[in-house]
């Protein structure tokens, strides 16, 4: 029989690998594991609440905002604003950066940055949807933080994760030592850790991009997309197409199964759909840790300059060799000039 461990109990024993760790990041971890409890429960009866209709408001993103998506945004939000731990808050569904500017956060160090609801328009039809984090230690030192300390690069990120709500809840977070993954078990209201160190296959046979934009596809994505449909048995092709539209829920199929997801920057939107901050950055260091790889078809997503809160980016994104076959593709046949 084995012993249950919550999310809460590992990462206080995981806070022993950090030195001169004060537990804040736990605190913070911690933090964002309620926000997600209180979020799941809101999706699970999205439909009984109408929660899932549009609230009449276009986002940033220029897209439909769902009640569920400000709900989503104001639990994380008073989550952080809550535990004291985090100084400034970049969401996908807030134009400017939130800071967080209250006694109990003075002495903050943490940004977060969060897709609350990612996928919403998938949830009156009851598929799988998801929130992302990404968490940076503030940069500069006096004062309020600034936007500075927004614009870092993935690699500066201390620690990134996602839950998936599915046909059950997941939370999966990396602190740079690994992945791990926890279950929602409503009976106790605990995540419990369900997938120790996860690992992405380096091999898979799923490759995961929304075809019908193909006209738009540079060539090299083109010449993937066919590659990935030729008969070879030897390297089991043809590979299965599969697209939730969904990118959390895409993704963690493919960290379970393996498999390449890919939105490239394409005729329709030049620099890519998805956010870098707050949806490929933390992805890419999930994957990376998993053992899987994430570019922008030419160059890692982790060393890419951010420039801008809500700036876009091209991504293939999962097990290494199918993104290093996609990769080869892109330097053949669509080559930056
Ligand atoms: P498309 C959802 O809106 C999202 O941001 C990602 O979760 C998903 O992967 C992508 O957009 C789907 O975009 O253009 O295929 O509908």
């Amino acid at each position: 029989m084995k012993a249950v461990k919550t999310l809460g109990q590992f990462i206080i024993e995981k806070q022993a690998e950090f030195p001169y760790a004060k537990g804040e990041l736990s605190r913070l971890l911690r933090d964002i594991g309620i926000a997600a409890k209180v979020v799941n429960r809101e999706v699970n009866r999205a439909g009984l609440a109408d929660l899932a209709l549009d609230n009449g408001f276009i986002n940033i993103q220029g897209e439909n905002q769902k009640k569920l998506d400000v709900y989503a945004n104001e639990q994380f939000i008073l989550a952080l604003q809550q535990g004291g731990e985090c100084c400034v808050v970049v969401s996908e569904e807030s134009d400017e950066y939130i800071d967080i500017d209250s006694e109990i956060s003075k002495n903050a160090k943490y940004i977060v940055a969060i897709d609350p609801l990612d996928g919403s328009s998938n949830i009156d039809v009851n598929v799988s949807v998801g929130s992302i984090f990404s968490i940076y230690r503030r940069k500069t030192t006096d004062g309020r933080a600034s936007i500075k300390d927004v614009l870092q690069r993935g690699s500066e990120q201390v620690a990134a994760g996602y839950v998936i709500y599915g046909s059950s809840t997941m939370l999966v977070y990396t602190t740079g030592k690994g992945v791990n993954g926890f279950t929602l078990d409503p009976s106790l209201g605990e995540f419990c850790l369900s997938h120790p160190k996860m690992r992405i296959p380096d091999d898979g046979v799923i490759y995961s991009i929304n075809e019908g934009y193909y006209a738009h596809f540079p060539d090299g994505v083109k010449k993937y997309i066919k590659y990935c449909q030729v008969e070879d048995v030897a390297t089991n092709r043809p590979f299965k197409a599969r697209y939730i539209g969904s990118m959390v829920a895409d993704l963690h199929r493919n960290m379970i199964k393996g498999g390449i997801f890919i939105y490239p920057a394409n005729a329709s939107d030049p620099k890519g759909k998805l956010r870098l901050i707050y949806e490929c950055n933390p992805m890419a260091f999930i994957i990376e840790q998993a053992g899987g790889k994430a570019s922008n078809g030419y160059e890692r997503i982790l060393d890419l300059e951010v420039t801008e809160l809500h700036q876009r980016t091209g991504i293939f994104i999962g097990s290494k060799n199918m993104v290093n076959k996609a990769e080869e593709m892109m330097r053949r046949f669509s080559p930056i000039t």
